[in-house]
């Protein structure tokens, strides 16, 4: 496929004004006529022919200001029209197209959703509905007519607020016009129609619009759109007060649908969401999926100023919105909930997703120089190193300059498509700084390496640290990043920076040191007695850390330092050494393991009841990925399980009595309404990582614990992690609790999924086996992606050492799958075979059998461009 690159982006020859859409819905023959205000663009090339983008289009009647053009003077096919010589003045076009919506199942441009007409336009989704100038630099005011059969499709949407609906005299049809005032590009179009319930609450903004928030759902379903509706209100009321973002339109609606690509889609007005990202009952949601729901409704409200609003320039740009979203909704969910509890969340997410992708043959920068599709960079890397780069620069210029800088990016790009450039500028003008040292984190791939070492001398009473920072493959000429450490002090005691002359650096600002060259080094002076240091508070930068400190030191930090997150690291990077040191064959871990009971057992004593939520992360031990990705080559899934199920079994027999009285002490009492409030899901949280370690430790005690806890469970999340530690032990209990799950839940999707991904996740040897039957399951279907994810994209992502068996039975069913969605959708297709990227790092029987099941893919004829560019890039 032709490579696109960023230094090639020149701007459009053409611009489109203004758009006028009449769509004529109908399940096979759709009739889309599109009217479009053009005008050659003052910054384009003059006299260039107009060239608009199509995919998968049926021309039907094409005008040139109400005439048709001579013939030579138009080239048109299924992937684009040409007009030669378009005038050099503002002219119109009327395009008709035919569509079949029910045909489409790329589930991009407009498409069936279990009968609800939708669209997905992003990235380049309009071209399937119109022949256009399909870049997100090209704006335009839309105005849709939406047409349809009443019956089919009572409610019909579009973007902006509505202008006028009616009958269609002599017909069963029935239409409504939307109108958008707003320009925006092509990518963040939207219709829907179908038969859906509504559930709305109205909102004052703070500039005194009064908006009408609704959320639509498929019949029968509104009960469960409550959490959802009230998360939108939530986040427009947080946006105003965190960023002063004000809602624009008279309405906002969400709707949900079963079929989509993506969580959710941010369309002007008419945000269209998986299904799974709105509904939510006690009974079909965990508390996983409240805080996820929350998540995603806020992060798609608050593109409505960071990203559509201030759209990108070009997709190169994509983290421009999509980091500074992210960043925007973790900060919603941390003032929501607990701030360090969620900083966790968000750098367990980072490591398992971001780490590996950037240490593996799909590694691209922040802001990408090239792609061949760019489908393919709605990566981790975008989105979650990009939020991280935005949190970064907060902790450089300080929260005040930082909100500041933002309202200078809002004001001086409203209305526009804007760069990473525009982004910084904004900063650099109310900070007076010059921030283009810290615009490398755009430009290489990468995750940077900073190693430290301290050193106390006693009689001077100081502490230096020293700080050497390196980038993987980033060559010679690379100049070094700036990086943000967020520093402390701790003594066997407590924090040593009390009132009373507490330890200083020079060059250390509110607890922040800025490491700017490949060396450098800080010394803390007044310092009493040798410190443990505490680097990177707050995961202050997306860096590996080789650190100075023992076991020991950890300890003290576990007790004592003030920095959450770094309690919880401490934890971590203990039972990471303990686990890494058993897969390397070294036996010295047992007295180690053994003072790392002990001290968890006195850390639950003091603080599990205090802080559930953050004591359940502090129990729950890296994972499989978090191991294989701390020994980074020659991988072996099968010793990392073994290792990470005797660290669990250790904790399970030396906390057993305290995790036993945990769980009775924060068993709800009988009757308690349930509550999805941080609060209420951390109990849960420590009542059910109590229940893992313990059914790890004892699988006979924890089985009969599993199944009580599920006959009395009054939620999903209690019930379902009844049934996940029953998968983890072989028999009849395990077999039983499944079916009967599976009888509970056959009219619910949604809870199938959950049902899907735990056998999926179960690490036995007939886990392929059982998965291939279960693609004859009739819940499942190919077609639809959130099934597809469940139980082959949770096998592939977390059933380690099933999918890397040594057989290549693994790879063999994710790579089927693959070649068969691949035709019907190829998005889908290609994030699946993402899962292969770390297969050069793993030991050479299983690095053989993978790299074999990718040739295959890649080997085979006619691939779509989605899966080909993965392929590609995988093998390279
Ligand atoms: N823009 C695609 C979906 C999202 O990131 O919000
Ligand atoms: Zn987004």
């Amino acid at each position: 496929p032709p490579t696109v690159r960023l230094e090639d982006y020149r701007p459009s020859d053409h611009l489109i004004d203004r758009v006028e859409l009449d769509v004529r819905l109908d399940p096979h023959d759709t009739r889309v006529t599109a009217t479009l205000a053009l005008r050659p663009n003052p910054a384009g090339r003059a006299g260039a022919p107009l060239v608009l983008d199509g995919d998968d289009l049926t021309l039907l009647a094409l005008e040139l200001d109400g005439q048709a053009p001579a013939p030579d003077a138009v080239r048109a096919d299924a992937s684009g029209l040409t007009l030669h010589r378009p005038p050099q003045r503002p002219f119109t076009l009327r395009i008709e197209t035919r569509l079949d919506p029910t045909a489409n199942t790329r589930l991009m441009g407009l498409y069936r959703s279990n009968g609800v007409y939708c669209t997905q336009c992003e990235a380049d989704g309009f071209r399937r509905i119109t022949y256009f100038l399909d870049r997100p630099d090209v704006l335009s005011v839309y105005t849709t007519r939406i047409e349809a059969e009443r019956e089919a499709a009572p409610v019909l949407l579009g973007n902006g607020n509505p202008v006028e609906a009616g009958t269609v005299p002599g017909t069963d049809r029935h239409y409504a016009v939307w109108h958008d005032p707003l320009p925006k590009p092509a990518y963040l179009f939207a219709l829907v129609g179908g038969r859906l319930d509504r559930v709305a609450k109205p909102f004052t903004t703070m500039e005194g619009r009064a908006v009408e928030i609704a959320v639509y759902v498929e019949p029968g379903k509104a009960d469960r759109a409550a959490y959802a509706l009230d998360a939108v209100e939530r986040s427009m009321a947080w946006d105003e007060t965190a960023f002063g973002r004000a809602y624009d339109l008279d309405l906002f609606n969400v709707v949900a649908v079963s079929d989509f690509n993506m969580g959710a889609m941010e369309n002007k007005g008419l945000n269209i969401f998986n299904d799974k990202y709105v509904l939510a009952s006690p009974e079909t949601a965990t508390d996983g999926d409240y805080a996820a729901i929350e998540a995603i409704i806020a992060h798609e409200y608050f593109h409505n100023w960071s990203g559509n609003r201030v759209t990108c320039r070009d997709w190169f740009q994509l983290c421009l919105k999509e980091g500074l979203t992210v960043f925007r909704d973790q900060e919603f969910s941390s003032d929501m909930r607990s701030r360090a509890v969620h900083r966790i969340a968000e750098v367990r997410n980072l490591r398992a997703r971001q780490f590996p992708e950037d240490a593996g043959p799909l590694a691209h920068p922040v802001r990408p120089k090239q792609y061949a599709e760019i489908n393919n960079f709605y990566t981790a890397t975008v989105y979650e190193k990009g939020a991280e780069i935005v949190r970064m620069l907060r902790t450089l210029i300080g929260e005040t300059a930082f909100r500041a800088g933002m309202d200078r990016y809002f004001a001086d790009n409203d209305g526009t498509a804007a760069t990473v450039e525009d982004f910084l500028k904004a900063f650099e003008a109310v900070t007076g700084r010059d921030l283009s040292r810290f615009a490398e984190w755009y430009e290489r791939p990468g995750t940077p390496r900073v190693a430290v070492s301290g050193s106390y001398d006693p009689a001077a009473r100081t502490y230096r640290l020293a700080f050497r920072q390196t980038r993987p493959g980033a060559g010679a000429d690379a100049p070094p990043l700036v990086i943000p450490i967020g520093l402390g002090l701790v003594g066997p005691d407590g924090p040593l920076d009390g009132p009373l002359a507490p330890p200083f650096a020079e060059r250390v600002e509110d607890g922040v040191f800025v490491l700017e060259t490949a060396e450098d080094a800080v010394t803390f002076e007044n310092v009493a007695a040798e410190p443990v240091p505490s680097l990177f508070r707050a995961f202050s930068a997306p860096v590996r850390v080789e650190s100075p400190l023992d076991d020991a030191a950890r300890l003290t930090l576990l007790r004592h330092d003030p920095d959450s997150f770094n309690r919880w690291e401490a934890a971590q990077r203990i039972a990471l050494g303990l686990m890494t040191a058993q897969v390397r064959d070294e036996t010295a871990g047992d007295a180690g393991a053994d003072d790392f009971v002990v001290a968890l057992g006195a850390f639950l004593d003091a603080e599990a009841l205090r802080d559930p939520a953050f004591a359940a992360q502090v129990l729950a031990l890296p994972s499989e990925g978090d191991l294989a990705d701390e020994i980074g080559t020659e991988i072996d899934p099968d010793a990392i399980f073994a290792a990470r199920r005797d660290l669990r079994r250790r904790l399970g027999t030396g906390l057993r009595e305290r995790l036993l009285s945990l769980r009775e002490a924060l068993a709800e009492p009988e009757g308690t309404p349930f509550s999805p409030d941080a609060a209420a899901a951390g109990r849960r949280a420590l009542r059910n990582a109590a229940l893992d370690l313990i059914a790890a430790a004892d699988p006979e005690a924890g089985t009969a614990l599993a199944q009580a806890q599920i006959a009395q469970a009054t939620n999903m999340t209690d019930r379902l992690a009844g049934l996940a530690a029953l998968a983890l032990v072989p028999g009849e209990a395990r077999e039983a609790a499944l079916s009967a799950f599976a009888e509970r839940y056959a009219n619910e999707p949604l809870v199938l999924d959950k049902w899907f991904a735990i056998q999926a996740m179960i690490p036995e040897d007939g886990t392929v086996e059982r998965i291939r039957r279960l693609q004859g399951h009739p819940a499942f279907a190919n077609t639809n992606p959130n099934r597809v994810r469940s139980l082959v994209g949770s096998f592939s992502l977390a059933n380690p050492t099933q999918f890397n068996r040594a057989d290549g039975a693994g790879y063999a069913l994710v790579a089927e799958t693959v070649l068969a969605l691949d035709g019907t959708n190829p998005q889908v297709a290609a994030r699946l075979m993402t899962a292969f990227g770390p297969w050069r790092r793993l030991e050479p029987v299983r690095r053989a059998a993978a790299e074999s099941a990718l040739r295959r893919i890649a080997a085979t004829p006619g691939l779509s461009r989605d899966v080909t560019d993965i392929g590609t890039r995988s093998l390279a």
